[in-house]
């Protein structure tokens, strides 16, 4: 047994949180060690040298004696309740009145000088939080923008000391370790399956993400999903809909014959001045407009960012069009209510048939649902990866599939049998942990060999 000295903070895990938790402790001069469950976490080495004189235990938990640690601070992607930190996940802190085991958010909470505007759902996170961080920069508002997103919260802290709005994207992992957030404005913006892995079933992974309304003063929610209405007493709720709005709801409906962004009977902005496409992202750039409306923007700065952003990379992003078939990547696609929005979206406009690339870590999910609107719409789905046989078995009865071994031989297969007018999309409604390093490696493989096939002479083919 190895003993966490007395005073001690343990921080849990090597990764990107773990780091910026040690950073942030160092920086408050408060004593820590840490521990990884990897018997050699990747960077370890580097560690060490940014870290001279700070203890490490890479391994299992179980063998670690944590009668006198003072509070354990745990990285999103590890559960609290793993073997060696269940009982003390359930004790109360006697010092700060919070869990013994926290995450990374709490530190934030306790040291952040400024509101937060905060956004969790199981899709659309990092498009609404990117959409709200430009917004807030068209505003003249001095706002730093990170979490689940890419750059720790708590590394903002560091590099946005002063910030006037700190926007977080959070996901549930992260929430699930908050005990208070108090933020000026939480969106839920909408829920299906997801990491059931980790939080067992629907109701602990909702359970997570209402967390986020805890201490909220406003809350932004989806008027079709009453899953994301707070449960989690808020003072003021807006609502978006992809129907016509009632009241003062945010959504879509026609004005002088065009569809348009809407609150209540009040025009925003013609869809048609939009660069983004796809009803999912009519709805992100509601949740958008009503968040900024919560927080005080001026209409004309965010309506100005509507026109022009085009949406993230890695999301139904097209890379080419080859031979009159669209290449387009949605590696960020990892479950299955973002593959179904991805496959709607293009449905809406296809001339031929869909060809879709799909499997990795199902993370226990269902595939059913995407059975009826392939059969629609598919010539052919080429599946791959760790659950490939599960995605195969959810599939077989309703559209052509085929099991190959990778990305780059479902790509091939693809191109083999693309006709004129088709769209080859990768939307793999799974993690991409069997086979890449995270997502956007899955989509920068997809990206490179698409354009190579494009321009022979300019990538690999
Ligand atoms: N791990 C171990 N043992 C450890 C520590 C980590 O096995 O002791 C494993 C985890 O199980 C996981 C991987 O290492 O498979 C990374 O986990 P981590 O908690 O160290 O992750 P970070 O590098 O800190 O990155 C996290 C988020 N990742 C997760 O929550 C899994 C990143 O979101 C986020 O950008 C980053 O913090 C900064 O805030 C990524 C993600 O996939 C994009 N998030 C999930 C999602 O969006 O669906 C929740
Ligand atoms: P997150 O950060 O929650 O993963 P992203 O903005 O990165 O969300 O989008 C991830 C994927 O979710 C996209 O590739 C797209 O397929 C899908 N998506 C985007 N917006 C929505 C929406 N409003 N509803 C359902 N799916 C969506």
């Amino acid at each position: 047994m190895v003993r966490v000295a007395k005073g001690l903070t343990l921080v849990v895990g090597l990764g990107l949180s773990g780091r910026a938790i040690c950073r942030h402790l160092s920086r408050l001069n408060v004593p820590y060690m840490v521990a990884d469950t990897r018997a050699e976490p990747p960077g370890l080495d580097d560690f060490k040298a940014a870290h001279p004189g700070i203890e490490i235990h890479c391994g299992s938990l179980t063998s670690l004696n944590l009668r006198d640690v003072e509070e354990v601070v745990i990285s999103p992607g590890l559960d609290p309740r793993m073997p060696g930190l269940k009982e003390l996940a359930d004790q109360l802190n006697p010092r700060t009145g919070e869990p013994m085991v926290v995450g990374e958010i709490a530190l934030f909470m306790r040291a952040a000088n400024a509101p937060i505007a905060a956004i969790t759902g199981s899709n659309a996170k990092s498009t609404v939080t990117t959409l709200l961080g430009e917004m807030a920069a068209a505003a003249g508002i001095d706002a730093a923008v990170g979490g689940n997103l890419g750059t720790p919260a708590l590394d903002l802290l560091a590099s946005h000391p002063d910030a006037a709005l700190y926007i977080l994207e959070l996901s549930s992992f992260q929430l699930e370790t908050t005990p208070y957030l108090g933020a000026s404005c939480a969106a839920f913006l909408n829920l299906s399956e997801d990491h059931l892995d980790r939080h067992g079933d629907m109701h602990g992974y909702r359970t997570a993400k209402q967390r986020i309304f805890i201490g909220a003063e406003n809350a932004v929610v989806n008027a079709d999903d009453p899953l994301t209405w707070p449960e989690h007493p808020v003072e003021q709720v807006a609502y978006f809909t992809q129907a016509a709005p009632k009241e003062d709801e945010w959504g879509l409906a026609l004005h002088h014959d065009k569809l348009t962004l809407m609150q209540g009977s009040s025009p925003w902005l013609a869809i048609d001045e939009l660069k983004m496409t796809g009803q999912h992202n009519y709805l992100n750039a509601l949740a958008a407009l009503a968040m900024g409306q919560a927080l005080g923007f001026l209409a004309a700065p965010m309506c100005s960012v509507l026109r022009e952003f085009k949406g993230l990379e890695h999301r139904s992003e097209v890379i080419a069009q080859i031979n009159g078939v669209t290449w387009v990547n949605d590696t960020k696609g990892t479950n299955v209510g973002a593959t179904l929005a991805a496959i709607n979206g293009i449905a809406a406009t296809l001339e031929g048939r869909l060809i879709l690339l799909a499997g990795g870590v199902g993370k226990g999910a269902d595939f059913s649902p995407l059975a009826e609107p392939l059969s629609k719409c598919a010539r052919h789905v080429l599946l791959f990866g760790l659950d490939a046989p599960r995605l195969a078995d959810a599939l077989i009865a309703h559209v052509s599939i085929q099991q190959v071994e990778g990305l780059t031989q479902a790509m091939q297969a693809a191109f083999a049998l693309a006709q004129p007018g088709d769209c080859v999309l990768l939307s793999p409604a799974c993690a991409s942990l069997d086979q890449f390093a995270n997502y956007q490696q899955r989509g920068e493989v997809f990206r490179r060999w698409v354009q190579g096939k494009a321009s022979p002479t300019a990538g690999e083919a």
